[in-house]
C-alpha cells in the first residue's frame, strides 16, 4: 500500500514538473528553451526545490534545505541550508516549510513514533494550501465519510510546548481561524488559516451530514 502510494505521488509529482519549470524560468520563454531537452533528474530537481520552497515566505524558503522524492520512492536532499529551515514535498505533493521543532514532529509522524517535546514553539508554513487531510486520522489518505475530511487553502501550523495548549482551540475549522487538528492524537498541532476558509467548508459538513443520516 505504502508502495503504491509512493509510486502514485512520484507520478503526481513529475505531472507537475513541466509547469513549473516554465513558471520558474528566468527567462522569457523562447521557442527554442522550450524544445531544449534537458537531464530530466535536474530539471525535476529545480522544480521540486522551487515547489517546496514556496511553501514559506521568500526569506525563508531561499537558504532553506530541500528535502523531495527521488526516483527510487524514498525522500532525500535535493539541497543543503543554511538558516535551519527545511522546505519538502510531501508524498502527495504537498509543499511545507518546517522549522526545527516541526522537523522532529515529521520524522516522528513518519515512523509512527512519539514526537519530541517542542523546546520551543514549533512552527510551520504551507503557504501553498494542502490537497486535504482527515483532521482526526494523522494517517489517513483519502476523504472517507467519517474522517473529517479537510481541504486547507494557504496556512501556518503551530506547536505548542505543552499539549493542554490546544485546549483553548476548537476543532472545527468551518469557521476560519485557528483550529486544531488530529486533536488526542500525538500529533495534534494548530492550523492557522491565512485566507479564507470557504471552500473547504462548504465541502466538509455536508460529507458529514452524509455520515450521520446512516
Ligand atoms: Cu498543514
Amino acid at each position: 500500500m505504502r508502495r503504491i502510494v509512493a509510486s502514485l505521488s512520484a507520478a503526481l509529482m513529475l505531472a507537475a514538473v513541466p509547469a513549473m519549470a516554465q513558471e520558474k524560468t528566468k527567462n522569457p520563454p523562447h521557442s527554442s528553451h522550450e524544445g531544449m531537452a534537458k537531464p530530466a533528474g535536474a530539471k525535476s530537481d529545480a522544480a521540486a526545490i522551487a515547489k517546496a520552497t514556496s511553501a514559506a515566505p521568500p526569506d525563508i524558503g531561499r537558504n532553506a534545505a530541500v528535502m523531495g522524492m527521488g526516483a527510487d520512492g524514498k525522500m532525500k536532499e535535493l539541497r543543503a541550508g543554511t538558516n535551519g529551515w527545511m522546505c519538502m514535498l510531501d508524498l502527495a505533493g504537498d509543499s511545507m516549510c518546517l522549522d526545527k521543532e516541526w522537523q522532529a514532529w515529521g520524522d516522528a509522524w513518519m515512523s509512527k513514533k512519539e514526537p519530541p517535546k517542542p523546546k520551543t514553539v514549533g512552527v510551520a508554513y504551507m503557504l501553498k494550501g494542502d490537497k486535504g487531510a482527515s483532521n482526526t486520522d494523522p494517517y489517513a489518505t483519502k476523504p472517507a465519510a467519517d474522517n473529517q475530511w479537510v481541504v486547507s487553502g494557504p496556512h501556518i501550523m503551530i506547536l505548542p510546548t505543552d499539549a493542554s495548549q490546544l485546549d483553548a482551540y476548537p476543532t472545527d475549522w468551518t469557521k476560519g481561524g485557528p483550529w486544531v487538528m488530529w486533536k488526542g492524537t500525538p500529533y495534534a498541532h494548530i492550523m492557522v488559516p491565512t485566507t479564507s476558509m470557504a471552500k473547504s467548508a462548504s465541502k466538509a459538513p455536508a460529507e458529514k451530514k452524509a455520515a450521520d443520516k446512516k
